[in-house]
């Protein structure tokens, strides 16, 4: 087989980039390790930034999100039992966010693929690229007993943080950061009508909780949990009494609780690999950044390393220009870096960090504090939280 990008990973990253691509009459092939049914099984992001609305609207995938998904113009933090709401579009000009489940954007741009006749490969097994630093790319897997291979370009890597190919790249050439939080949380899932009409993050004593939902009928809770937690830790009773115990009172008492349709716990983690380019091997998403979810964050940036890369191929096809693949890398950091400062940022004011001593539990309260009674200071979250310009 033989096209033009190879894309390895069928997550948000490589079907939004494989849908860009063709819209630009450039070919690609998504090879995905897992079935289709797994893939749209997990239950991830909920909240979308104006850049990713766009890219999806651009790319011919924004029906159903339109007509489905909720625009948010606030958030609310909890604090000392009381709500605060920060403004978002009052205070960024008029900027909101969408919420609609990562889950429904992925199984609108399989379906998008699928209308344009686009070649996913599902179940792929041991995928390597070959050739990274030649102009003879190649990339090679197993479908059961049959050995492939596909001729190709460029390879996309699109395959998430515990994909293949970030470690492809060279160990004197590759730098990592990462900053591992010493708690998780636990999601749980639930068909019942959210508790609040905007999201809440929750600062408590008791640990961080989060509010959300994917729809009028459908919620989405996190609590603060032991990173070594794991879903059957903890019954469906035990988690509302939890959350319970971590809201403002008058907001548990409206709380209507339901057996939970999905549970699961995800590790904390602040992760950045840099470059994110060698030679025509090009990370995108998770397989290049984690940052923990508090600054819903992970999925958005997903979408501005997919804007940047596909706007670099669309021009190299185009006119042979390799400028925007050169400066990719460096693009796509400047941005990346800036979400997870503020991921960081709002990790570590929303949780109880157990590693922190009296005074630093002090100054974070301070800190919230006066985030929550400062202009400029719930400007600077709300401007971060609706997302940074892409440039
Ligand atoms: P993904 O991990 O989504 O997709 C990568 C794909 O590559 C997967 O389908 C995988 O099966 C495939 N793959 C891996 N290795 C492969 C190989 N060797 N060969 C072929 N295919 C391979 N973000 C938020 O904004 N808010 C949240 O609340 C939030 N919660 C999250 C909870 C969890 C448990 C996790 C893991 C992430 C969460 N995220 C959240 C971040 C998440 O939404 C990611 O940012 C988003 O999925 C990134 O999309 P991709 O880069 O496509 O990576
Ligand atoms: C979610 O709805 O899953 C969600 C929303 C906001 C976050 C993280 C997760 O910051």
């Amino acid at each position: 087989m033989r096209t033009q990008v190879a894309i390895i990973g069928g997550g948000p990253s490589g079907l939004l980039l494989a849908q860009l691509l063709h819209l630009a009459g450039i070919r690609s092939v998504v090879l995905e390790r897992r079935s289709r049914d797994y893939v749209l099984g997990r239950i991830r992001a909920g909240v979308l930034e104006q850049g990713l609305v766009d890219l999806l609207r651009r790319a011919g995938v924004g029906e159903r999100m339109e007509r489905e998904g909720q625009v948010h113009a606030g958030i609310n933090i909890a604090f000392r039992g009381e709500l605060h709401r920060v403004d978002l579009a009052g205070l960024t000009g008029g900027k909101t966010v969408m919420v609609y489940g990562q889950t429904e954007v992925t199984r609108d741009l399989y379906a998008a693929r699928d209308a344009l006749g686009g070649t996913i490969l599902h179940e792929v097994e041991d995928v390597e690229p070959h050739g990274l630093e030649t102009d003879r790319l190649f990339v090679t897997w197993r479908q059961g007993d049959r050995h492939c291979r596909l001729d190709c370009d460029f390879v996309a890597g699109c395959d998430g943080f515990h994909g293949v190919s970030r470690s492809r790249v060279p160990k004197d050439v590759l730098e990592t950061f990462e900053k591992i939080y010493p708690f998780g949380w636990m999601g749980v899932l639930a068909r019942t009508p959210p508790v609040e009409h905007e999201l809440i993050y929750t600062h408590h004593e008791r640990g961080f909780a989060l509010c959300s939902m994917r729809s009028a009928t459908l919620s989405r809770y996190y609590v603060q949990c032991p990173a070594t937690d794991a879903p059957g830790d903890w019954s469906d009773a035990t988690f509302w009494d939890e959350l319970r115990s971590r809201l403002p009172t008058d907001v548990a008492a409206r709380l209507v609780t339901g057996p939970s349709i999905e549970k699961s716990v995800a590790p904390l983690r602040s992760f950045v690999a840099e470059p994110m380019r060698h030679g025509r091997l090009l990370l995108a998403g998770d397989a290049a950044h984690i940052v923990p979810p508090t600054g819903a964050k992970g999925l958005n940036l997903a979408a501005s390393d997919i804007h940047y890369l596909s706007q670099a191929l669309i021009d190299f096809y185009r006119t042979g220009s390799e400028a925007g693949l050169l400066a990719y890398s460096d693009t796509a950091l400047r941005r990346v870096w800036k979400a997870e400062r503020f991921s960081w940022w709002m990790t570590g004011l929303l949780h109880r960090l157990p590693e922190s001593s009296p005074f630093e539990a002090r100054v974070q309260e301070a800190e919230l504090d006066y985030v929550l009674s400062s202009k400029a200071a719930m400007t600077a979250l709300a401007e971060n939280y609706v997302g940074l310009p892409y440039g």
